[in-house]
């Protein structure tokens, strides 16, 4: 440890620590604007400057180390006329559209701006008008609202490995774009978000699907249904204000329930089913030399990563539909009988972490229904489905906890856990174990999977079968897997892929969190550990054992596997 003074009083700090770091153990937060932590430490917006004694000029506190005896200033009147300053630059060449911004109230300019008492132009000239980017069917870009703060550029590299976003051009003309002024549909962007949750404004946002959500619940002859994803549970809260990590299941299923929906089903049902065809998938390629490692199949980020550069790999993918699309199919094929309702008047909205659900649900070959009725019609952010909360009124906090509707809201322990990395495969080893040795085993955790490291593996042996497996989560991990594998230097019979690094808590449709807590909370790790928390606390824990599931098979689709259920759950992939 060194000791130091910040603000006049005496502190000990790790000896590594930036002045960031240790001004955060003395209870002082120093706004910063560009700085993520393991992502992005350039030291260039120059908000988190502050006076270091002896020092020649103000130091920008995310990248400068501690050392003994420095003495720090956080807040003189130095410091704050030159935080003002830069904020009063950015500011005049932002288009302060606020009121209706969709960050008003997230965004993190703003706050700092009402902080600083930002109000005055001191700063007026010339300004340049970039078209909107909305080419993509998940986002736009915005460059009217970017401060250039490369959040977003280092999160698509760093993260994801995918680099398709940079700066262009220099001085005053630079903005962030794709290469060659490419629109994002024309690159290969894998819609993954992460570039979203790390934009501290409005530059970059979700193509916001709501209006189309609110309409179908308007329309009479629609029968409109929602299924959340196994993650919102644990995410939705923070839209609230609630704290990181809080499990809102019940609320999440009342707030359904109350804009309107027709039916308040659960994409963990189908999460169930992905593992009773993916496991049978696994098992049938050990036992008849099928292709091997199989690879999980349910984060379209992944999907697209891997046929835009990996197509060698394209054969190893499970051709499971995700969980998402099983839900759509199953919807729109089993329940309208059911139901005695035309698919057609059948409107599935799904509310995702994600923003490659989005155009996943626009994939070809996802219609189980045919006649190009989609399995899912829209795809919600957790963000989106928050907004519609907000604007119907309901105040969250206050609602009582309820119930999903049957028979596709019913599922096990198994489906909660695909929200966090090794989760899928864990709940596929659970069902594999039970059917490979023919028993219920009692013991269901696979503890080897878990926790929040890029890169995990395992070897279990089965009755007597070995398995290799491996869980990634983050494309720049899954690329560096896939390269290892490709040069002979890793090889397994079982990987799990999610784009998102930490898995689906951590998708680019969650809540966004400034870097004020983004910089000094793990996430992912505390969402994650409210999915374990509820697995275990449930009384089925496999997914064979979902009695809907179960149903689902007996009533129509045969047995895992089967024809039908190839028909209807299974997709294909283009390189
Ligand atoms: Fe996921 Fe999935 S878990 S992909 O990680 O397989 O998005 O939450 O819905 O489809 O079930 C995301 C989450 C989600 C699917 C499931
Ligand atoms: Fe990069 Fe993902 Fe953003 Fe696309 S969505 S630009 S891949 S971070």
């Amino acid at each position: 440890n060194v000791n130091i003074k910040i603000n006049g009083m005496p502190l000990s700090v790790p000896k590594d620590s930036t002045i960031l770091e240790a001004a955060r153990q003395a209870g002082i937060e120093i706004p910063t604007l560009c700085y993520l932590k393991d992502i992005n430490a350039i030291g260039a917006c120059r908000i988190c400057v502050v006076d270091v004694k002896g020092a020649r000029s103000l130091v920008a506190s995310c990248v400068y180390p501690v050392n003994e005896g420095m003495e720090i200033t956080t807040n003189s009147e130095k410091v704050q006329k030159a935080r003002k300053q830069t904020l009063e630059l950015i500011l005049s060449t932002h288009n302060k559209t606020c009121l209706s911004c969709v960050r008003s109230g997230s965004c993190e300019l703003q706050k700092l701006s009402n902080e600083y008492g930002v109000d005055e132009n001191h700063y007026t000239g010339e300004n340049i008008t970039y078209p909107v980017d909305r080419s993509a069917p998940h986002m736009y870009r915005d460059n009217s609202k970017c401060i250039l703060c490369r959040r977003c550029v280092a999160a698509c590299d760093k993260l994801q490995s995918v680099s398709v976003i940079g700066a262009n051009e220099r001085g005053f003309k630079t903005h962030i774009g794709c290469t060659f002024e490419n629109d994002l549909a024309d690159v290969a962007c894998v819609s993954c978000g992460q570039c979203i949750v790390a934009c501290p404004t409005g530059a970059l946002s979700e193509n916001d699907q709501t209006a189309e959500v609110w309409k179908a619940i308007a329309d009479p002859s629609k029968h409109v249904i929602v299924q959340p994803a196994p993650s919102i549970r644990v995410t939705l809260g923070e839209a609230f204000g609630m704290p990181v990590g809080t499990n809102v299941k019940g609320k999440m299923v009342a707030a359904a329930r109350r804009l309107g929906f027709d039916g308040v089903f659960d994409t963990d049902f189908s999460a169930d089913l992905t593992i009773m065809e993916e496991a049978t998938e696994l098992l049938e390629r050990l036992n008849n030399g099928g292709k091997l490692p199989l690879i999980t199949s349910c984060s379209p980020g992944w999907i697209k990563f891997c046929e835009h550069n990996f197509p060698d790999f394209l054969e190893n993918l499970s051709s499971c539909k995700s969980p998402q699309q099983m839900f759509g199919a199953v919807a729109k094929t089993y329940y309208a009988k059911k139901k005695g309702i035309d698919p057609k008047d059948i409107f599935v909205v799904s509310v995702m972490p994600c923003t490659a659900k989005k155009f996943e649900s626009g994939r070809d070959d996802q219609s189980a229904a045919g006649n190009g009725i989609p399995d899912v019609d829209i795809a919600l952010t957790t963000r989106e489905f928050a907004r519609m909360i907000k604007r119907a009124g309901l105040n969250f906090a206050e609602l009582p906890d309820e119930e999903f509707d049957a028979p596709l809201g019913a599922s096990t322990g198994a489906a909660v856990i695909f929200g966090a990395t090794g989760g899928v495969m864990e709940a596929a080893l659970r069902t594999a174990n039970d059917v490979l040795t023919g028993k219920d085993n009692k013991a269901v955790d696979f503890t080897e999977v878990r926790g929040t490291e890029g890169i995990k593996e395992a070897t279990y042996t089965i009755a007597g079968t070995e398995l290799k497996v491996a869980a990634v989560s983050g494309l720049a991990n899954a690329r560096k897997l896939l390269n290892d594998i490709r040069a002979g230097k890793r090889s397994y019979h079982f990987i799990e892929v999610m784009a998102c690094p930490g898995g689906c808590v951590n998708g680019g449709g969650q809540p966004t969190q400034p870097a004020s807590v983004r910089n000094f909370v793990d996430l992912k790790a505390l969402r994650a550990k409210s999915i374990y928390e509820e697995d275990k606390n449930l009384p089925l824990r496999k997914s064979h054992e979902n009695p809907a599931v179960k149903a689902l098979y007996d009533e129509f689709l045969e047995k895992p596997g089967s024809h039908k259920a190839h028909e209807i759950l299974h997709t294909t992939y283009v390189a």
